[in-house]
């Protein structure tokens, strides 16, 4: 007979849990990219005023005003919105004339990677440091190559990379140094604003971003000379009516987009104030339950706080799968970002199978993380409840293990 520690007022019992036969916690599920929405009337406004201007797309007044408004919040000269921080990649990549091997984390959103192998360019896939999770400028140096021309950094959970370390590195190697600042937007490196470091850097305000504009993006950079050409090639390379001075596609953000992101700018501070609330009380929560780390940040920074990620150690007998499992069943879509890692993803897996052999940390942070849900619309009950569920897998991990024996 096995002793059940009971750590949860709703749930005293494995079979209290959903998947074992239980009543899911939550009737609606809880997702970890809810989107954060702003004051509707701001919205609306705008929205009529777009409508009475007949001007839909196209470096329309909501788009100008948000690049001028993100430009002067990141204190950086240029900020071209985008349609997306995907297409923002793509065009960067382009404008830098990288070619050859980029060298790129493998522990991020697979648009990282796909951006350069979208224009031929070879990702080479580096590993993390395992405190930060973000690219380790050791290794970079290890993996440089006479193909090498740029570094693509990637600022995960909205901590900023070690610029200046990379910032060195890249000097040296006379590499451009590019970052994708997806989850960074609001955030700070040594006091100063993500937006203004490397030679570009590029923000996605998608849905499930704390802060967005539906879809959308920004790249921003200080270099007026790459800021002209960006500009340019996200309209067709259009340099006038008739005049095409470059290859380019179309990432321009509409309107409408701009009026979200215009709306989401006034409510910023607030998003920030609730995924840093959700976040202490996570870390509250969390606080004492054996083989749990919740990853921390420098409090010294800005931070957006919009991903709380907890790492499930080895010693425990529930894995992160099955703990995921488990929060799944109770309505909770807690998501193991970034599994299994770009290099296990195709088409890179194909072309290189023994990339993981490179990547001893990242293949081993790819099985412990989860992101747990959070945002605006997740209230302290609901954190509670789930901490306690977590608090319990993890206090009775041996009886949850056989129970997922016995069901196979
Ligand atoms: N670089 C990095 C480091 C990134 O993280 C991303 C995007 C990019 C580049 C590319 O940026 P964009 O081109 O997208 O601007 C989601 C997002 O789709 C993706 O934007 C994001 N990173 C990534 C981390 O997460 P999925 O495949 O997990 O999305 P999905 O549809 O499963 O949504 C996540 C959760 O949010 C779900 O549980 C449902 C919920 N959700 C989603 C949407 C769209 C809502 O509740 N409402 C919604 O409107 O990739």
């Amino acid at each position: 007979m096995t002793t059940i520690i009971s750590a949860s007022p709703i749930k005293s019992s494995i079979d209290d849990f959903a998947l074992f036969g239980g009543t899911p916690m939550f009737a609606e599920a809880l997702h970890v990219g809810r989107p954060n929405i702003g004051n509707r009337q701001t919205f609306a406004t705008l929205v009529d005023g777009i409508f009475d201007r007949r001007w839909l797309t196209n470096a329309g007044q909501c788009v100008k005003e948000f690049e001028r408004r993100l430009a002067d919040l990141l204190g950086v000269k240029h900020c071209i919105a985008m349609c997306n921080a995907t297409v923002g990649l793509d065009i960067t990549v382009r404008a830098l004339e990288l070619k050859g091997e980029v060298i790129v984390p493998s522990f991020t959103f697979i648009a990282t990677a796909h951006a350069l192998k979208w224009q031929q360019i070879t990702p080479v896939f580096c590993d993390i440091d395992a405190a930060t999770h973000n690219i380790d400028p050791y290794r970079v140096e290890e993996i440089i190559t006479s193909r090498t021309t740029g570094i693509l950094g990637v600022h995960v959970w909205g901590r900023a990379c070690d610029i200046d370390a990379l910032g060195e590195i890249a000097q040296r190697y006379k590499l451009r140094l590019l970052f994708d600042a997806a989850h960074a937007f609001a955030c700070s490196y040594k006091g100063q604003m993500i937006g203004g470091f490397g030679d570009v850097e590029v923000f996605s305000f998608h849905a499930t971003k704390f802060f967005n504009t539906f879809e959308g993006g920004a790249v921003t950079t200080n270099n007026d000379e790459l800021a002209r050409k960006i500009r340019l090639m996200k309209n067709f390379g259009f340099s006038g009516y008739d005049q095409v001075s470059y290859l380019g596609t179309n990432g321009k953000m509409s309107e409408i987009s701009a009026a979200m992101g215009l709306t989401s700018l006034e409510s910023l501070a607030d998003f920030i104030e609730t995924n840093h609330r959700n976040y202490q009380q996570y870390q509250e929560s969390l606080n004492g339950v054996p083989h749990i780390r919740l990853v921390s940040f420098d409090d010294n920074e800005k931070l957006n706080y919009q991903y709380v990620v907890i790492e499930i150690d080895e010693q425990v007998p529930v894995t992160r799968d099955q703990l995921m499992e488990i929060l799944h069943a109770e309505n909770v879509v807690a998501r193991r970002y970034f599994y299994p890692g770009c290099h296990r993803m195709e088409p890179y897996r194909s072309d290189d199978p023994n990339a993981g052999s490179k990547l001893p940390i990242t293949e081993e942070l790819a099985e412990h993380v989860l992101a747990l849900p959070t945002g605006t619309a997740v209230d302290a009950e609901q954190i509670s409840a789930i901490c306690e569920a977590i608090r319990f897998i993890i206090a009775n991990g041996s009886e949850v293990n056989e129970r997922f024996a016995a069901k196979k």
